[in-house]
């Protein structure tokens, strides 16, 4: 586990240094929201909370929450609470829908997220001896630049590839002998397929770690980007509002991410109260940036459904764990009032032998909703029969049913048929909002 960016100090602390250091720095936190963002002090007034109130980390509760409308409303710079000039980066969260949220960060700020970065490595395994091949995109996406300052913060070799062109990807990983991958679960599967069909074996490769996330995805994809790519696949979270990668990170264990919470403070919350929730209640993460200057966010919605577990790692870290979040609950799909979540679609697909290559299309006809799962073939079915491909569909749809009690219609398209990602992957196409 020692990597040369562990800090057993802090990743290894006992629960009351950890509340001395986080209490510390929400207080400081606090001050700054309040003398700095006017929409903080209005808020705070209009909870008739000072900042003198704030006493210690479990005041947190006491704090209003900051949700991504808040963000929008202040479009761009409204939130920050430096003056522009004293910004050293911005970047934009890849939002599909209304205006994209701006976040920005200080020279610190970089300092701290690189921080996070690096010992999300060091948890999947990496060193300083390693090569680490970046291929999350470099751009206003914080994905490509955070893992790339924590390869250098680690004192690693960044290859900054950022993603596309999937067979150059291959060709570097071949010939530069990357150590370590970091890219989105999609994409990766994209890279092992494109391996595959390159006739390259993979276990020829030196490449022996993933860093993927950016997107939820499934113990099952797990094993399957495993298969293609010879590697161990370590899940990584974050976000632009709060950090981009590196907030949290599996260690060699995974179970479970730990999250750097010295530097953002978690609580699980139900959505629809906003009431905290135990451990291993799952619920939406919230997050409050203690530590941070540009963007400090109090108590964040991150609309991302996880739980928490607070006791310590076999790995020797204290460091509380989120759990693999399991979707969003603006990604939620209700259909005919049942709650299901693309993932666990994904987890039936994968148990039945399918790929994770699948689209689902959600549509209304006259007042009730439609679920299409639409999910390529492997390559050995395609020969099959069409009674044998009719009676897979048959037993997907069964098993649809009985696991997640939904009725869905199931259609096996061609190999290859689903547009590939070389980011986020789109799974859903709900036709209902259209
Ligand atoms: O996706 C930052 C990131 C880059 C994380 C690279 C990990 C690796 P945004 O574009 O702002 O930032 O999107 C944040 O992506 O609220 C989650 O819904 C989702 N997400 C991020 N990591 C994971 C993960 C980056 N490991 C949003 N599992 C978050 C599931 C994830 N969802």
């Amino acid at each position: 586990m020692q990597g040369n960016y562990f800090q057993p100090e802090l990743e290894c602390a006992s629960r009351e240094v950890l509340h001395y250091i986080q209490s510390k720095r929400l207080r400081k936190l606090v001050e700054r929201c309040y003398n700095n963002v006017p929409l903080y002090k209005k808020r705070m007034d209009e909870f008739g909370i000072l900042p003198g109130d704030i006493k210690d980390i479990d005041d947190v509760k006491k704090l209003p929450f900051t949700t991504k409308q808040d963000l929008r409303d202040t479009y761009p710079f409204g939130l920050f609470a430096v003056p522009r000039e004293e910004l050293a980066r911005i970047h934009a969260s890849s939002g599909t829908t209304g205006k994209q949220t701006v976040v920005g960060y200080t020279k610190a700020d970089i300092d701290a997220w690189a921080v996070g970065a690096a010992r999300s490595i060091v948890m999947a395994g990496g060193t300083k001896a390693d090569l680490v091949h970046v291929s999350y995109g470099y751009g206003l996406f914080t994905g490509g630049l955070g893992l790339h300052y924590g390869a250098e913060k680690l004192g690693a070799t960044a290859i900054p590839v950022s993603s596309g062109n999937t067979k150059r990807q291959v060709q570097i990983l071949q010939d530069y002998g990357s150590d370590i991958i970091c890219c989105t679960p999609s994409y990766a599967m994209y890279i092992g397929e494109t391996v595959r069909d390159m006739g390259i074996d993979p276990q020829s490769l030196r490449v022996r770690a993933g860093i993927f996330g950016a997107e939820p995805w499934t113990d099952e994809m797990r094993r399957e980007i495993e298969r293609l790519l010879g590697i161990k696949a370590f899940d990584i979270y974050g976000l632009s509002e709060i950090a981009g990668p590196g907030v949290a990170c599996e260690c060699y264990l995974q179970s479970g991410l730990h999250i750097n919470e010295d530097m953002f403070y978690p609580e699980i919350i139900d959505p629809d109260t906003g009431e905290v929730l135990p451990d291993g209640t799952y619920g939406e993460l919230v997050f409050t940036c203690i530590g941070k200057e540009a963007l400090p966010l109090m108590r964040y919605r991150t609309r991302d459904i996880c739980s928490l577990d607070h006791t310590p790692c076999e790995c020797g870290r204290t460091l509380v764990r989120m759990s693999k979040p399991r979707g969003r609950t603006d990604d939620m799909l209700i259909i005919r009032g049942i709650n299901v979540f693309p993932s666990q679609i994904e987890s039936v697909l994968l148990e039945l032998g399918m790929d994770p290559n699948y689209q689902l299309v959600v549509d209304r006809v006259g007042n009730l909703d439609t679920l299409e799962v639409q999910v390529e073939m492997t390559e050995g079915m395609f020969s099959d029969t069409v009674r044998s491909l009719e009676s897979i569909e048959h037993k997907i749809g069964n098993a649809l049913q009985s696991t997640l009690n939904i009725v869905a219609k199931v259609r096996l398209l061609e190999p290859k048929s689903i547009p590939r990602s070389e980011g986020k992957a789109k799974r859903v196409i709900d036709k209902r909002k259209l």
